[in-house]
């Protein structure tokens, strides 16, 4: 595909800082457990699986694509891949989530293994190249990681949790582990983008899911440096690729983020006001595309008031460049008919 015909999708287009109207959309999680189309694939295969499986990754992507016709298709993959790649222990235990071997100690890092990140990944850049053919025309393919903060938050713990407080806790007393780990993610993410980057993926992001934990001084050493570093590095080889950044409940520090990262993309939570952020940024970086942030569970409830609420966020950032989404992934028993619903609204003018 030559880059004028990439550049002509709206999803790209508005990331890279166009306003339209209206804005092109996507949903954060938008393959997942609401589908029965998902549900029957997840019977035949386990996640690890179904994400480095060609044929499953990319039918998994397609689906919501094939439905509601989202102007970006999200790879079907997730942020825990790197860890596994470099050879953590990683398994999804029903009702529990991620369980992986938890890294705490200088032994316990040397034992990972970046050189098998290639490898191991292959398969997800053929997802990446496949959907490059089978994706409609308009629709942009989105690659994506975990921020290191976010990613080390599991590599640590060892499992999800609601506070990370032993992550946190060795960022305090291990200093130097600590920034060693985020090091090694800092250079591995940046080397697993540029692969989904040359795979065919057209824009990226980078979920901080966890950013919000930390206090002004810890988001700027384990978020906003990171994150500069990985934007840097791609800005430098794929300048015409844009990065979205989604540091997760960082308050009005996520202007902060904007500003210092250079992420093109603003990615917002639900918990953010898009007019303030918006005014925000009006005055330190003007030419950021904000996405988001409509409450998920307001998609699950559906109604007048989803219509209501997604074109509240839509008109009133119609003035700057946006990108409807979720301010976090649709929740698992979200009734489908409600995403068609939500598609109706953001483009019915
Ligand atoms: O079928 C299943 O049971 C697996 C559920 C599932 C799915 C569908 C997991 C396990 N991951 C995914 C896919 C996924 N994860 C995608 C791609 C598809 C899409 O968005 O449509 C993406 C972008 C992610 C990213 C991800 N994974 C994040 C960041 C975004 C967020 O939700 O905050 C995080 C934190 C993860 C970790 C993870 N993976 C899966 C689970 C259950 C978790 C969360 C564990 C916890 O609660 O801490």
């Amino acid at each position: 595909m030559t880059a004028s015909a990439s550049s002509q999708k709206p999803l790209l287009r508005a990331l890279k800082g166009e306003a339209l109207w209206p804005p092109p959309l996507w949903l954060m999680r938008q393959a997942g457990r609401y589908l029965p189309e998902f549900r029957a694939l997840r019977a035949q295969a386990d996640f690890l699986t179904r994400c480095t499986t060609p044929d499953i990754a990319e039918e998994l992507t397609l689906q919501p694509i094939r439905r509601y016709g989202m102007d970006g298709a999200i790879l079907f993959s997730d942020i825990l891949i790197l860890p596994w790649a470099m050879g953590q222990s990683l398994e999804f235990v029903e009702g529990k989530g991620p369980i992986l071997q938890p890294i705490r100690s200088e032994e316990d890092l040397k034992r990972l293994d970046p050189k098998r990140i290639a490898d191991v990944t292959a398969p997800i850049r053929e997802t990446l190249t496949r959907l490059t053919k089978s994706l409609p025309e308009q629709t942009t393919l989105i690659g994506f990681a975990g921020s290191p903060f976010t990613v080390a938050c599991y590599m640590v713990e060892g499992s999800g949790s609601r506070d990370f407080a032993i992550t946190r806790k060795m960022m305090m007393e291990e200093p130097l582990v600590f920034d060693r780990l985020i090091d090694l993610l800092v250079n591995q993410t940046a080397e697993m983008l540029f692969g989904q980057i040359e795979a065919g993926a057209q824009a990226v992001m980078l979920f901080d899911s966890w950013a919000g934990l930390l206090p002004p001084s810890a988001f700027r050493r384990a978020v906003i440096e990171p994150t500069r570093k990985i934007v840097s590095l791609l800005n430098d080889r794929y300048p015409h690729i844009p990065v979205v950044g989604f540091p997760r409940l960082a308050g009005v520090m996520a202007v902060e983020y904007a500003v210092k990262t250079g992420v093109g993309t603003l990615a917002l939570d639900t918990s953010a006001d898009p007019v303030q952020i918006a005014a925000l940024l009006d005055q330190h970086a003007p030419h950021v595309t904000l996405q988001g942030n409509l409450d998920p569970t307001i998609l699950f409830s559906g109604g007048e008031a989803l219509v209501q609420e997604a074109q509240a966020i839509r008109d009133s950032l119609r003035h700057r460049p946006h990108v409807f989404n979720l301010g976090h992934g649709v929740m698992q028993h979200t009734p489908p008919e409600h995403v068609a619903e939500l598609v109706a609204a953001v483009r019915s003018l």
